[in-house]
């Protein structure tokens, strides 16, 4: 069986990074992608360079022209610029759209059968440009969010149980923002749900509250650490989880920013939901039952999404 190819748009901290976890992973061979002439063929051969010792097979080729992405299986997108002092979220917008334009247009020629993740911010309103920019179909346009939210919702209730992180599950639905939604009902240890656990006093309500604070506030919280740039490490991981869920028909359900066309009574946006990845892109869409406060936390959400979509429409009106 010939080797898969996967495509990374952006070979910046997070496209370094998914190099990085796909070669180790060997999922296929890599192609890296930039603007900028010389990171992604020098972030190439450097990781070629350690194929040796680690002892994995995969073809690794640095790229300044989307004639190297031609039929690539998997692309991930992480291209855009980051929000600087000053820059507005408009202009953040505005530029990032452009960039989708320019993305959109490489992967209908060269690679229009791929499965495509968008990473770059604003999520939800980025996937949704990429998917009309592309003309993929919704199907296979999907944005990485919900599993980097879930996984830190995952870790910091790990810690505060002090149970093991593969013991822990969490769902984070919504818009990647500061209203997204973190599922408290829907989030286990080790099988007991969240509310369940408070009864049986291995979690306090203030300590739970406090975790989804923080879960709400994870990227703010490392760009703080930071100070130059946003996290890449965890967003890598959560991405690659959903190219392999593709590559290898796991059928896995993840929270992914993925279209809806009636479910959760949207239409026409995308939007954090949980969503069964296989061989066939999006093969469904799980639609859990919100209560009334879960609803509303996702209503206001999806209002931040619409707010978002609405500003690209009005920079780009052929949208
Ligand atoms: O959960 C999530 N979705 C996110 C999103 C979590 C963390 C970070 N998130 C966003 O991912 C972040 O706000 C950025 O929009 C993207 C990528 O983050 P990264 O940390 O990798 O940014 P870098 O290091 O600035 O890399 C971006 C690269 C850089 O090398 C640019 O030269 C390149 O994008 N770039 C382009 N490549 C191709 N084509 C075009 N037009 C282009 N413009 C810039």
């Amino acid at each position: 069986m010939a080797r898969k190819k996967i495509a990374l748009i952006g070979a910046g901290q997070i496209g370094g990074t998914l190099a990085h976890l796909a070669g180790l992973k060997e999922l296929g061979d890599i192609v890296l992608f930039d603007i900028v002439d010389g990171v992604p063929q020098g972030k190439a051969l450097d990781l070629a360079e350690s194929s040796p010792v680690e002892g994995f097979d995969a073809g690794l080729t640095g790229a300044s022209s989307y004639e190297a992405i031609a039929g690539a299986d998997v692309v991930i997108v992480t291209a855009g610029v980051p929000r600087k002092p000053g820059m507005s979220r408009d202009d953040l917008l505005s530029i990032n759209l452009k960039v989708m334009e320019a993305v959109g247009a490489g992967i209908k020629q060269y690679a229009p059968d791929a499965f495509v993740i968008c990473i770059t911010n604003p999520l939800d309103a980025m996937v949704w440009a990429l998917q009309k920019f592309s003309g993929l179909p919704t199907n296979k346009v999907v944005g990485m969010a919900g599993v980097l939210d879930s996984a830190r919702f995952r870790w910091f209730l790990a810690e505060a149980t002090g149970v093991s992180v593969k013991d822990v599950h969490a769902m984070t639905l919504g818009g990647h923002g500061d209203d997204m939604v973190p599922l408290v009902r829907y989030s286990t240890v080790g099988g007991v749900p969240l509310p369940a656990l408070i009864e049986m006093g291995w979690l306090t309500q203030e300590k739970l509250d406090a975790i989804v604070k923080r879960t709400r506030g994870g990227g703010g919280e490392i760009v703080a650490l930071l100070k130059t740039g946003s996290a890449y490490y965890a967003p890598a991981t959560s991405a690659i989880a959903m190219a392999e869920s593709y590559l290898k028909d796991q059928k896995r359900i993840l929270p992914v920013a993925a279209y809806l066309s009636g479910q959760y009574g949207q239409n026409g946006l995308y939007v954090g939901v949980p969503a069964l990845i296989g061989a066939g892109g999006v093969e469904k869409i799980v639609e859990v039952k919100f209560d009334a406060t879960e609803q509303e936390m996702f209503v206001k959400s999806v209002a931040s999404v619409t707010g978002l979509i609405d500003a690209c429409k009005q920079i780009q009106p052929a949208l």
